[in-house]
């Protein structure tokens, strides 16, 4: 185990001295300074005490702030500001590394998919998670999935109520599909969305970024139309919290909530499709779906794997595997 993370975990049990430190993982007293001088070079806050080193009691959102704590097999990296998360996986993925999770407090070219725009400034929670999973291409579809219940899953712990809309949109929605603030019968106000890029061959993917984007502690009059942010759901009570509470998200626990979340899921695949259908808002809803070639429009009613959205139409059922889902009104 590497020092940093040595440290990080030693310091998760209250103070520990540097000779102490030292001799448990084996390496010399100057390389426990280092580290120690390296958390504090990031941001974490680590004090000297008689009793030894002892961790802030309210880390930042740093790498270190986001792995101390963090129950899931994953290296943070953090940015202040990029271009990407998904873009900086690629690049790590080029590097042969795998397990990563690069976050950015704001980016300056985020993307939707199809080269779609995806506002990100800073307050947000905008992540990729670089993974090398033994799949074939196309069980992909799968990883979004189970982004969309981690986010669902995190954003609900935050006290919003939210749900998933096929296939990768987390919404709070609305009661009446097609009215309300969101018009244009998108079902609700979108709080996050996912996009998983891969590069593999046809029986292998080599690697795959799953960007997760969460609109957490942002003015929703800085987001498109029909968007909203955590901030935004718990400042007017529209969400479980209590309208004391501080509408800010503390983003280093959510983040890693986020994380243990995916790792959770991704232990028991299984598990995701049914976790998926519970939390989906599109199911036994009428939708129009398009698809880069066609438009189809009934009544969702399943989703089955990979990850294809079950239509029931007006000639019988079709499964979508890809496109843009809209609710709309009942008939
Ligand atoms: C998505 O695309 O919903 C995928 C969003 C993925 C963002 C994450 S952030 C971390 C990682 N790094 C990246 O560069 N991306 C990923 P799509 O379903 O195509 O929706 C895009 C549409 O959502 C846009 O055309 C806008 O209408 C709307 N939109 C843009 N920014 C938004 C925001 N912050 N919140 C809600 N809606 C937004």
């Amino acid at each position: 185990m590497d020092t940093r993370r040595a440290l990080l975990d030693a310091l998760e049990c209250g103070p520990v001295s540097g000779p102490a430190l030292a001799d448990e993982i084996g390496v010399s007293r100057a390389a426990v300074w280092k580290a120690v001088e390296s958390l504090r070079e990031e941001g974490f806050a680590v004090d000297s005490t008689a009793d030894g080193y002892v961790a802030s009691a309210d880390p930042a959102y740093c790498a270190a702030g986001i792995e101390f704590g963090l129950d899931a097999p994953y290296t943070v990296e953090y940015h202040d500001a990029v271009s990407s998360t998904n873009d900086r996986a690629r690049e790590l993925a080029g590097q042969g590394r795998t397990d990563v999770a690069v976050v950015a407090d704001e980016q300056t070219g985020g993307r939707g998919r199809l080269d779609r725009e995806w506002v990100s400034p800073s307050g947000g929670v905008w992540v990729s998670l670089l993974l090398r999973p033994a799949v074939p291409p196309t069980r992909a579809p799968l990883f979004t999935l189970t982004a969309a219940v981690a986010m669902t899953d995190a954003c609900r712990e935050a006290g919003v109520d939210a749900g998933i809309k096929w296939p990768n949109d987390v919404l709070v929605h609305d009661e009446e599909p097609g009215s309300g603030p969101s018009a244009g019968g998108r079902g609700g106000r979108k709080l996050a969305g996912v996009l998983t890029e891969m590069e593999g061959e046809a029986d292998r993917v080599s690697w795959l970024a799953v960007g997760m984007g969460v609109n957490a502690n942002i003015d929703s009059d800085v987001l498109p139309a029909g968007a909203t942010s955590l901030r935004a759901e718990r400042a007017t009570g529209k969400s479980d919290a209590e309208s004391s509470v501080d509408p800010d998200v503390d983003r280093r626990r959510f983040v890693a909530r986020l994380l243990e979340r995916f790792a959770e899921l991704g232990a028991d695949p299984e598990a995701v499709l049914p976790a998926w259908r519970e939390r989906a808002v599109t199911l036994g809803r009428r939708v129009r779906v398009e698809t880069t070639t066609d438009e189809v429009i009934g009544t969702a009613v399943d989703v089955e794997p990979p990850g294809a959205l079950v239509v029931e139409t007006d000639d019988g059922q079709v499964a979508v595997h890809a496109g843009d889902c809209e609710h709309l009104r009942e008939a």
